[in-house]
């Protein structure tokens, strides 16, 4: 029995929540039988991109090698996860393109730089601020929003949803276009 393959591009600042909704999307999909892998930026840095910094020429790259690799993963039949900051629209249309038209999910979290910089759970954000950091994503380095994400997870105020939620509503998704 095949499952067919995708690419779910989880795309956002840091500290909005990709890695966490990767996780609870792998899951999520793990119960229901599937396969699937986590591409993780943060991670994916320490070995196949540990020559790149965060210039945008680099981050390019870095985001340009990871659609590469989620592509083989989704001609394998596995759904890939790929949460990586990709903060150029034209990087994150670049990996759309390697796919066939449908196999590639881009969700877009939606958390305004207050909520992730309130959250901060690595200190980045003050580092940034107090110039320790050059080039952070939101402080001095663009973000570009998507404009035709797939889906789009709103998070801010004091009512979030949980990230199994969150991971829940990409399932639905998933299912109403006959992946699951
Ligand atoms: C943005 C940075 C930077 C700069 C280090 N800008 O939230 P995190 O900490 O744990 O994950 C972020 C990770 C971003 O890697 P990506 O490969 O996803 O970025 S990109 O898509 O832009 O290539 C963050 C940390 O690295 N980090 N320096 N200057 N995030």
């Amino acid at each position: 029995l095949q499952q067919k393959g995708c690419v779910i591009w989880i795309t956002g600042l840091s500290g909005s929540g990709k890695s966490t909704l990767a996780c609870a999307l792998a899951r999520a999909l793990h119960s229901r039988g599937k396969l699937t892998y986590i591409l993780d930026g943060d991670n994916v840095r320490h070995g196949l991109n540990r020559d790149l910094s965060f210039k945008a020429e680099d981050r390019a790259e870095n985001i340009r090698r990871i659609g590469e690799v989620a592509k083989l993963f989704a001609d394998a039949g596995v759904i890939c996860i790929a949460s990586v900051i990709s903060p150029y629209r034209k990087d994150r249309d670049a990996c759309r393109a390697l796919l066939s038209e449908g196999d590639f999910v881009e969700v877009f979290m939606d958390v305004p730089l207050q909520v992730c910089e309130a959250r901060d759970p690595k200190g980045l954000y003050k580092l940034a601020r107090a110039g320790k950091i050059k080039g952070f994503t939101g402080v001095d380095d663009p973000y570009e929003a998507p404009m035709n994400a797939e889906i789009v997870l709103h998070q801010e105020g004091v009512v979030c949803d949980s990230p199994s939620e969150l991971a829940e509503k990409v399932i639905s998704y998933l299912e109403e276009k006959g992946y699951l």
